[in-house]
């Protein structure tokens, strides 16, 4: 029989790194479980405690690979031009000639996991295949949780050469030799160098987002860095909200959150990413093409995410968290105090020398099908019609708790000005406030003023868009605390940001957009400190005035790709805010 795309390119994968053997998997539980024995006896996996934690075990990274990477991160289309000033750049020539080579017998002595895969719901017209070969058990079991993998993908894809190739190899994990590179115009990713998230696991960032991103873009959708969220009303009605933050800023927790509010309800139907299309009935939809989650350990608990919790009670694969020494995974955040004895992410005992015990971004892998919050719409074909877009970040001042932009191109460019400070989910400094448009500045496959102005042309081509707002939940008073409980409380906001959409709440304009009139946020139960409420809505015009000019500066790399119609909200929020002179 004739050789299939999909062969041609695993043979040529395998004569390039010439791995002692091939696998190809079949997603099968057995074949699973058959992997983390293995893990279990190469010391990639350790057991955990399977009478509290059954189905559960603990990865350890090396030590210098541990978050995305992002100085390593390039993408290569033709011109420098299309990758734009927020990507780093090579073209694909250079590719070949330098990263090639670091591929050459990559694997010999080890095996070449062949791992086809779908991104989105099976049977969704929305789904893509992708095929990694790797060789790292680690991202072949990380990816059965992920993804749809195996042999249901093979199906899909059939004898079509429909799929993005990714090609895998944990290199030496010299981070000297550490590359993850896209190429839009082929279509193909390849990584070395890395075992971590986000660098290996190629379905998630490198696919999802960063080419599917560049898809979208020819084929008229959005692939976003966005939570998909249900939020059920006491009627029972249910209003679907789409929500993009940052890496570790909170999505998984808002995506999964248990209200303060009685009768109030979130499904989950995605915490990371979102495909989002126009529907024949004009109105935005969206799928989450993730099979699993991997979210963030420190701070998750039973108070910040019960949801999550009993995810992970079973089946999980974990990554740098700490263990104490009954065999049970611990991080900061989970319960009070860390117990005597227990065994920080590097495998030493813990020092409590001011050190963490669980790396900050230590993380968690699991079926999204474990979560007891799970939509019964989360696998829909078609997806869910979504009511609001928010965006959001992680902002000590400026940013109040909520507003509503006025529009759809204001919203736009509220979502193209957005800014948010670093966290320990890439490598480099934690805490620096950065812009970070629409969260999707590590993941924008091309150059963001067309990006922009992609955004703009769908918005045009819905006759009732969903309204777009922008929330902070990490806004701090003068003692530096944050004003605002956050977590289950945030349902009041959402609460605020569908009953605005459905034209019922109250709210005062201010420069920057709606904020809610006094008494129109459901605060029944909450106590807030005197004056909290009036600065978590207040709009503070030389915070903005300082804001316009960082935009301003940021905007100007864009040069011509930059939308007029970007250049002429920022303009007109400056007359507003009666500061045209200062920022022009
Ligand atoms: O490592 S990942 O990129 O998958 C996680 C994240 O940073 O959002
Ligand atoms: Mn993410």
């Amino acid at each position: 029989m004739a050789e299939t795309a999909l062969e041609r390119w695993v043979n040529q994968a395998a004569a390039l790194t010439q791995p002692d053997r091939i696998v190809w998997c079949d997603g099968s539980e057995e074949e699973y479980q058959s992997l983390i024995e293995l893990g279990l006896r190469e010391h990639v996996y350790h057991r955990l405690n399977h009478t509290a934690y059954p189905g559960c075990y603990l990865h350890r990274s090396h030590p210098s690979d541990v978050a995305r990477t992002e100085h390593l991160t390039f993408i290569c289309s033709d011109r420098r031009d299309d990758a734009g000033p927020t990507n780093n750049w090579m073209s694909p020539r250079d590719a070949d000639e330098q990263i090639l080579p670091l591929f050459r017998g990559a694997m010999k002595g080890r095996t070449m996991y062949v791992l086809p895969y779908v991104m989105g719901p099976l049977g969704s017209p929305f789904s893509k295949v992708g095929v990694e070969v790797t060789d790292s058990v680690y991202v072949a079991t990380s990816m059965r949780i992920m993804t749809r993998m195996g042999r249901a993908a093979l199906e899909q894809l059939g004898g079509s050469d429909d799929f993005v190739p990714g090609l895998h190899s944990i290199g030496d994990l010299s981070p000297s030799r550490r590359f993850i590179m896209h190429f839009p115009q082929r279509r193909a990713i390849w990584s070395i160098g890395s075992g971590y998230g986000g660098n290996a696991l190629l379905g998630k960032k490198c696919f999802s987002l960063r080419l599917a991103s560049a898809m979208g873009r020819e084929q008229g959708w959005l692939a976003e860095h966005m939570l998909v969220l249900g939020l059920e009303d006491p009627q029972g009605n249910v209003s679907y909200i789409a929500a993009a933050f940052p890496s570790a800023c909170g999505k998984t927790n808002l995506a999964m959150l248990v209200s303060a509010l009685p009768g109030y309800r979130v499904r989950t139907v995605g915490d990371d990413i979102a495909w989002l299309r126009i529907g024949a009935d004009g109105r935005l939809w969206a799928v989450n093409p993730e099979a699993g989650f991997f979210g963030v350990a420190p701070g998750t608990s039973d108070q910040t995410n019960p949801n999550m919790m009993a995810a992970i009670r079973r089946d999980t694969l974990f990554t740098n968290v700490a263990l104490t020494p009954s065999g049970v995974p611990w991080w900061e955040g989970i319960n009070g105090a860390g117990p005597a004895g227990l065994i920080d992410w590097r495998g030493q005992l813990w020092g409590r020398n001011g050190d963490k015990a669980a790396h900050p971004n230590s993380r968690f892998t699991v079926r999204a099908a474990n979560c007891p919050s799970m939509s019964p719409h989360w696998e829909d074909p078609q997806g869910v019609p979504i009511s609001a877009i928010v965006f959001g970040g992680r902002r000590a001042r400026v940013a109040p708790l909520v507003f509503q932009s006025f529009d759809w191109q204001h919203g736009v460019y509220v979502g193209a000005g957005m800014a948010s400070e670093t966290t320990a989910a890439a490598t480099g400094a934690v805490g620096v406030t950065r812009r970070d448009p629409m969260a999707m500045r590590p993941f924008c496959g091309y150059n963001m003023g067309n990006y922009f102005a992609h955004w703009l042309r769908l918005g045009g081509l819905m006759p009732c868009p969903p309204a777009i707002f922008h929330v902070n939940w990490f806004r701090t008073g003068a003692d530096g605390r944050f004003l605002w409980p956050g977590f289950g409380d945030n349902v009041r906001v959402l609460k605020w940001i569908i009953e605005r959409v459905q034209g019922h709440a109250a709210a005062v304009e201010t420069p920057i957009g709606y904020v809610p009139a006094p008494g129109s946020l459901d605060l029944a139960g909450l106590d807030l400190p005197a004056g909290a409420l009036a600065d978590l809505l207040s709009v503070d015009r030389e915070a903005w005035e300082a804001e316009l000019t960082e935009q301003a500066q940021f905007f100007s790399q864009f040069g011509r790709r930059l939308p007029d119609e970007v250049s002429h909200e920022h303009q007109a929020l400056a007359e507003r805010l009666g500061v045209a002179e200062a920022i022009s």
